[in-house]
């Protein structure tokens, strides 16, 4: 299953620099021999494989477009979209931890806060000596996270935080929490919150069947001291976590077409060699047209994704067209993986082929960052003006 062949149908490889294709390849290799050989055991077992943190910094996949004075990688948006493809061919859930470090924790720290935050936690976050969280959800607040309850005291050398989240990717062993509360006027703003302050803790949430290899828990404060260094000064308001979705979106919007790639692969590879009536199951008309249309809607995606790393580029991109992206894409290899699965039968329902595992993964990013159904409004909202969230 690790003979994975990139599809590349348009020749989109002549749109890219040497530099993408380095940064792509290097990822592919890393994904190749550090992911594909364990991530189905640790699947299996619900367990994040810790010991891949290290390999993920040295591609360059916490924070890839961060600069390199912070320690970050100082690529371009589109070499961050790859890195994402190639994390997400080898399991959903990898590219989760590397989204929150980056563009969830690294990315705020970045844009929003003092230069002394950076300085004390982008390097350490760089090279994941720290992992982060980032928490925006909460139990009774999930597409609508304006409505948030978590909330915040000024208590004059110091602030003290209550509340809860909930559904909150690597929580339980981050470092760090970058977490959204309002203060006493309402008025949302990002803090960091570290481990081992007192009133602060991380239960795991466990009997996932989506995202087994990526930790998930709630983040829950009992008057939690916060020293008022931690508050992320640069922007306030719920167009901050927003601010810091715009990215993470971007990235799965390319990850997704990782997921489909590897299920395209596999199917394709098996539909030439499984015989059925005396010959490959690829020879029937029913297989090509599922083939050929995953192929078709991979390429439609990679165009709209490598379009919208240019406008990303030029800083130009929109939070609607980034909807558009995220939406598509995500929809797009969910589709594909479940084809994918009919075409390799009874065979498909295992752990000795990726895609039931893609396909259970994509069942949280078509829901997290984000619903199918919110990013439609957002597209609905942005072409009539008329927002129909509320
Ligand atoms: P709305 O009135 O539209 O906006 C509130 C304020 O924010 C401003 N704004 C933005 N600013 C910067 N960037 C953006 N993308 C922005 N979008 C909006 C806006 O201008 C406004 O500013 P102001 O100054 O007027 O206050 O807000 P709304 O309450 O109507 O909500 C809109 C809606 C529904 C689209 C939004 O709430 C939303 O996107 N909901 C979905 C929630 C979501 O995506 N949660 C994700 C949680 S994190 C996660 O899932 C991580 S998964 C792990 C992984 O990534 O792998
Ligand atoms: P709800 O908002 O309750 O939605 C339920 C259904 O109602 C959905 O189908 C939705 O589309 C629909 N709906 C809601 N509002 C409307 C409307 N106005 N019109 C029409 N339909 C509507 N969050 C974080 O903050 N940090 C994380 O790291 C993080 N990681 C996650 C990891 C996993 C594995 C999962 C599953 C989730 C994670 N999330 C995280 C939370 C995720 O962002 C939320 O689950 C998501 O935003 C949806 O919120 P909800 O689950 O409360 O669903």
């Amino acid at each position: 299953p690790d003979l994975f062949e990139a599809p590349d149908y348009y020749n989109l490889d002549d749109l890219l620099s040497e530099e993408h294709k380095l940064v792509r390849d290097a990822a592919r290799q890393w994904v190749k021999r550090d992911i594909s050989p364990i991530i189905e055991e640790y699947a299996q077992k619900a367990e994040f494989p810790k010991q891949i943190i290290k390999g993920l910094a040295e591609i360059g996949a916490f924070g890839p477009y961060i600069p390199e004075e912070y320690g970050g990688a100082g690529l371009d948006q589109i070499s961050y979209g790859l890195i994402m493809q190639e994390i997400e061919r080898g399991d959903s859930g990898v590219r989760s931890t590397a989204s929150v470090q980056s563009s969830l924790v690294m990315y705020p720290i970045f844009a929003y806060g003092s230069e002394e935050q950076r300085k004390k936690y982008l390097p350490k976050l760089a090279t994941g000596e720290w992992m982060g969280c980032f928490g925006l959800t909460e139990p009774n607040h999930g597409s609508n996270p304006g409505g948030m309850e978590t909330k915040y005291k000024d208590m004059g050398d110091h602030y003290l935080l209550n509340g809860a989240k909930l559904w909150i990717s690597n929580s339980p062993f981050a470092d760090v929490a970058v977490v959204w509360a309002k203060n006493e006027e309402g008025r949302i703003h990002g803090l960091i919150v570290e481990r081992g302050m007192e009133g602060f803790s991380t239960p795991e949430t466990h009997n996932k069947w989506s995202l087994r290899a990526s930790a998930t828990g709630e983040l829950i404060f009992d008057n939690v001291k916060v020293p008022k260094e931690n508050l992320l000064p640069g922007k306030s308001g719920l167009g901050a976590p927003l601010g810091c979705l715009d990215s993470a979106r971007y990235g799965i919007a390319w990850g997704a077409i990782g997921a489909a790639m590897d299920c395209y692969d596999t199917a394709l590879r098996y539909a030439k060699e499984r015989i059925q009536f005396g010959k490959p199951i690829a020879a029937y008309q029913l297989q090509q047209k599922k083939l050929a249309e995953m192929i078709t809607e991979i390429t439609k995606a990679q165009l709209l994704a490598f379009r919208l790393g240019q406008l990303k580029n030029e800083g130009r991109a929109t939070t609607a067209q980034i909807s558009m992206a995220k939406r598509n894409n995500v929809d797009m290899a969910l589709k594909i993986a479940r084809e994918a699965r009919q075409v390799l039968g009874g065979m498909g329902i295992t752990g000795e082929y990726s895609i039931m595992r893609h396909m259970m993964n994509l069942e949280s990013v078509i829901t997290y960052e984000g619903t199918h159904d919110i990013h439609l409004l957002i597209t609905g909202a942005d072409i009539t003006g008329i927002p129909a969230f509320k």
